[in-house]
């Protein structure tokens, strides 16, 4: 395989690691924990897993390990850091004991139930250290829920003598993994279970979690080209730029983009829902925004959508709910309706309310509305072009206010979409370094007998030595939400706090960012240099941790 430069260089790069694991270790344990919220419901669907006391793992005294074999699983999209997350496991079992193995199971969970594996061996791990990509084994979105899974899972896992298994994923995947560990307690299998803290979208964290991995590398990643896209807007001085970024449901990555590069306008999804805003409320202020940096003789700007606002408008979400339903009850009769008579169909069949909404959206964004669907139903909002969406509206006002003498400017609009650009670059410092810690503490709850157990490494603002490694029972992080219809214990999901620290500093600056040309241009991920250059965390991180 012909490798880069930079990649033949960083495969050398030693992750630093918290200075109580450099040595041998002990387990400090910490008083009996309580779930974040309906406390007995959780404790009853999680008798073995439940209550169990936080971890930490301090320097301590050489102890026998028996020989153990371990699994791993890479779930859900990708994040920048995976790769040194399974080195760091890899690196501490084998330090344990050199005969421990690793076995990789392939394309996410769907390969545990298919007994689709590959050993993972010093040869194959040294090609992927400090790389971005899962490809190593590959990842998946099988979802590993039902018992019969559970069962095939153990049958494979009992015939290559595997004593733990690590799932490395989001939010759902740790809730699942959660679920599994319980099961194979309550069957006394023998097999324990161990999550991993990972998702660009950063909305996996709590008080113990402090950020997923893979958020730092994929922002520094969207803010160097945010950064260049201002610096090439404020040269040309005649397009105002509309950028969505990924993130599902948060706001973290756009929020955190637009701490790190100071665009004219930044929406987040959050703020959106708790103001009640419409869609003409949002378009109403970036127009505004853009008519008042009209009149200063500025024809050009920045904005950063979040890829999720189209479901956290509260009027939207009504109508696309009554569009789940309806469409999933009249398939048939629609598919039936030619192609350019189904718009006017779905205004026929909606509600008024909805119906108005639904008339009132541009024609290719009321298409994907109603025909984009994933397998559960429901409208694939990542597919939705809100960037475009905005734009369009935003023109239609301004065209409305020049007719009126509002507003004497000129605009015109350039689209961007920053998702699957981030989420494999090759790992940041900070992300190679805390990915495999992570890997790196997993192995010591292995060791030290825990199930239902997440790695968590905190103190992240200090310096890598200073970080303090340990486990939290997943359970503690979880309370009871409705899933399709039903109440299910799943964790926490962490969306943009409005009174944080991050949103405030935003919110705080925002109005001179939209009338100033307030650029700032980050530049690429160093990998090299000043560690003021190089290991800096995130913005959201150092406001945040900020004591
Ligand atoms: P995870 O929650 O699994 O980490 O994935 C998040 C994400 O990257 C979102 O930001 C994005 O909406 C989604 O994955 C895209 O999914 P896919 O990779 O299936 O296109």
């Amino acid at each position: 395989m012909t490798k880069s430069a930079l990649q033949i260089a960083r495969a050398a790069y030693q992750p630093k690691l918290p200075k109580a694991l450099t040595g041998v270790v002990a387990v400090k344990e910490g008083e009996p924990t309580q779930s974040v919220a309906d406390q007995e419901a959780i404790e009853k669907l999680f008798p073995n897993t439940y209550g169990m006391p936080l971890i930490q793992f301090v320097e301590g005294q050489a102890q026998n390990v028996a020989e153990m074999n371990v699994g791993v699983i890479l779930s859900g999209g990708q994040a920048p850091g995976g790769h040194n997350v399974i080195s760091g496991l890899f690196d501490g079992i084998k330090k344990l004991n050199p005969n421990n193995k690793l076995y990789g199971f392939i394309l996410g969970p769907g390969g545990l139930v298919d007994h689709n594996y590959k050993e993972l061996t010093a040869d194959i791990i040294d090609e992927y250290r400090n790389t971005g990509g899962f490809d190593i084994i590959g990842s998946g979105r099988t979802k590993l829920e039902k018992e019969e899974q559970f069962e095939k899972g153990y049958e494979i896992l009992k015939e290559l003598g595997i004593k733990a298994l690590v799932i490395i994923g989001g939010d759902d995947s740790n809730t699942n993994a959660c679920v599994l560990a319980e099961y194979y307690a309550a069957k006394n299998y023998g097999i324990q279970v161990i999550g991993c803290p990972k998702t660009i979208d950063g909305d996996l964290k709590n008080e113990m979690i402090e950020t997923s991995f893979g958020f730092d590398t994929a922002c520094k990643t969207y803010s160097e080209v945010i950064g260049n896209i201002e610096r090439d807007c404020n040269s040309a001085r005649k397009y105002w730029h509309f950028i969505k970024l990924m993130g599902r449901s948060a706001s973290h990555i756009a929020l955190e983009c637009a701490l790190q590069t100071q665009p004219n306008i930044c929406i987040i999804s959050e703020e959106v829902e708790a103001n009640n805003m419409s869609l003409d409320d949002v378009v109403t202020y970036i127009a505004k925004a853009v008519a008042d940096r009209a009149a200063a003789g500025n024809n050009f700007g920045t904005v950063l959508i979040p890829e999720g606002l189209i479901e956290f408008i509260p009027a939207m979400k009504g109508l696309i709910a009554e569009l789940n339903d309806f469409l999933a009850a009249n398939s048939e009769e629609f598919s039936s309706i030619e192609a350019n008579k189904q718009r006017e169909y779905i205004i026929s069949k909606l509600s008024a309310e909805n119906s108005a909404i639904y008339a009132s959206l541009p024609e290719g964004v009321a298409r994907q509305l109603s025909l984009d669907r994933d397998p559960h139903g429901n409208v694939q909002v990542s597919l939705i072009e809100t960037e475009k969406l905005l734009s369009e509206m935003v023109g239609k006002k301004l065209a409305a206010w020049k007719a009126e003498g509002k507003y004497v400017g000129k605009f015109s609009a350039q689209h961007h979409f920053f998702g699957y650009e981030g989420r494999c670059a090759a790992p940041s410092n900070f992300d190679a370094d805390y990915c495999y810690s992570l890997g790196y503490t997993a192995s010591l709850l292995i060791a030290s007998g825990k199930t239902g157990y997440m790695s968590s490494v905190r103190n992240t603002t200090a310096p890598a030595a200073e970080w303090i490694a340990g486990g939290v029972p997943i359970t503690m992080m979880m309370n009871m939400e409705r899933r399709h219809g039903e109440m299910k214990p799943v964790i926490q999901k962490a969306l943009v706090k409005l009174d944080g620290a991050p949103f405030k500093k935003f919110a705080a600056n925002r109005e001179a960012w939209a009338k100033e040309t307030a650029y700032v241009y980050p530049g690429p991920i160093q990998y090299f240099g000043p560690s003021e250059v190089c290991d800096e965390p995130t913005k959201t991180l150092q406001l945040e941790q900020a004591k």
